[in-house]
């Protein structure tokens, strides 16, 4: 078993990290840029290493300090959370020619996974349905046109190297498509130092609905069932329940019997998830697949009772996943909302500073995963989310009234936060009935 674990990040997920390893009898070693220098959580971990400045390129995202502190603190892991230099296959690499696990997959599925077209190449092989789309990555423009042509206008054209939806463009025929094929081009050199992009056949209005994995190294696999993620705002995701509100019980076991098959393709071993979009036929999509634990992993954690982050650990110490997926049900209903330090009446523009007043809410079935506490002060040189608020009740509608109670609850001032548009949410009738697509936010507010 793992006796030392450095913790490669910050936040929430860096004290949700921390937690699983001292109830595991695990030590812990973090790390902290100067901007997190007084950050409260700190004090919860065994040892903590002040890896640089606040810039994340000079301290969270440097491969080689966080291999440094973690040979000076001498462990034998590093988990990576989510972010940052988690999906990163040379720093996976690196930490195991250092003699220390990388708590996740290997760096092959990795790769196989971050290359979006060649995660298609996978899914077909392994009969998971794509979306009718390109089989390589976009050579000439006349390809392109070509293609858009054959599977039929709209198009959306996504990055090799992407995920999470940036660097997406939507071309409406032929002449928008030649536009944008450039600048989505330079876009993903920009942002991925990877020009490849690649076509897919727009869907119309579909629902986000992705599957949770969990996968040893002895080649067990099996799944956690869902996630439903179809709340976002430009790409970020606000609102994840489970089950999905949007789909029946025979579609959710079809995707979740090909997201365990695509798992086993891609020879993946950790907690890894795989995400679909479905349509209002009930056909679902393969998009892609991500290699870490995600933001929203607590609402699984809560209606299957298994704790994600601890199997990661087992997993990535070789132990065997003696959990059966006969053993996996969904008890009740789980919602989390991410709560942001934005202004959501402003454009959701940044809202960092000292939070004076945090009054969180609670009761029987509420969890709250943040790191922050009354005097925190959130820093605008990182991501936004400084907490999540996820309720756990028998039906939705208890689930519902609960996180509206908790809404009422909860007081986070004098910082922006996204809680007063989860108030309203919570009282729209079109999130009541589930009837929610992907551009609800964007039309409602
Ligand atoms: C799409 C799509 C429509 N058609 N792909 C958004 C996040 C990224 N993982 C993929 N995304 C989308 N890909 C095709 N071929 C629409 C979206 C999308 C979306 C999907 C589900 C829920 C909310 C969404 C919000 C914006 C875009």
């Amino acid at each position: 078993m793992l006796s030392r674990i450095l913790v490669a990040n910050r936040g929430e997920i860096a004290l949700r990290i921390i937690r699983a390893c001292r109830e595991m009898g695990i030590q812990t070693v973090a790390v902290y840029s100067e901007a997190d220098r007084d950050a409260t959580y700190l004090r919860l971990a065994d040892r903590a290493i002040c890896i640089g400045p606040a810039s994340p390129a000079d301290s969270y995202l440097k491969a080689d300090r966080i291999i440094a502190a973690a040979e000076i603190a001498n462990v034998d892991a590093i988990h990576p959370g989510y972010g940052f230099l988690s999906e990163n296959p040379l720093f996976a690499d690196q930490c195991r020619e250092s003699k220390m696990e990388f708590i996740g997959p290997s760096a092959e599925s990795m790769r196989q996974l971050g290359d979006k077209v060649g995660a298609r190449k996978l899914a077909k092989k392994a009969r998971v349905p794509i979306v009718p789309g390109s089989a390589d990555p976009l050579e000439a423009d006349d390809e392109a046109v070509d293609l858009a042509e054959e599977i039929g206008y709209p198009v959306m054209i996504k990055a090799v190297a992407g995920g999470g939806g940036r660097g997406m463009r939507v071309a409406h025929n032929r002449a928008t498509l030649l536009s944008s094929l450039r600048s989505a081009r330079a876009e993903a050199d920009a942002s991925f130092k990877n020009p490849g992009i690649y076509l897919e056949k727009l869907l119309d209005q579909p629902r986000h609905v992705e599957v949770q994995i969990l996968a040893d190294q002895q080649g067990n696999v099996i799944h956690l069932w869902d996630r439903d993620c179809t709340l976002q705002r430009r790409y970020q995701k606000l609102i994840e329940e489970t089950p999905s509100p949007g789909i029946d019980q025979s579609t959710r076991e079809e995707l979740c019997r090909a997201a365990v098959r695509l798992a086993k393709a891609a020879g993946y071993a950790s907690a890894g998830t795989v995400e679909f979009l479905v349509d209002r036929k009930k056909n679902f999509y393969f998009i892609e697949a991500n290699a870490r634990i995600q933001v929203e992993h607590p609402v699984t954690e809560m209606v299957t009772g298994i704790d994600l982050v601890k199997w990661q650990i087992r997993i990535a110490s070789g132990e065997t996943l003696d959990i059966k997926q006969r053993d996996v049900v969904q008890n009740g209903v789980a919602i989390e909302c991410r709560i942001n330090a934005e202004d959501p009446a402003n454009g959701f523009s940044p809202s960092p500073g000292r939070i004076d007043t945090y009054i969180p809410a609670g009761g029987f079935g509420v969890r709250i995963d943040t790191h922050v506490h009354p005097g925190y002060v959130v820093s605008p040189r990182y991501d936004s989310l400084i907490g999540k608020l996820i309720v756990h009740q028998s039906s939705r509608d208890e689930a519902v009234a609960c996180m509206k109670r908790c809404l009422e609850e909860f007081v986070i001032e004098p910082i922006k936060t996204t809680l007063p548009l989860y108030r309203e949410i919570f009282t729209h009738t079109h999130f009541l009935r589930g009837k929610v697509d992907t551009g609800f936010i964007e039309r409602t507010w």
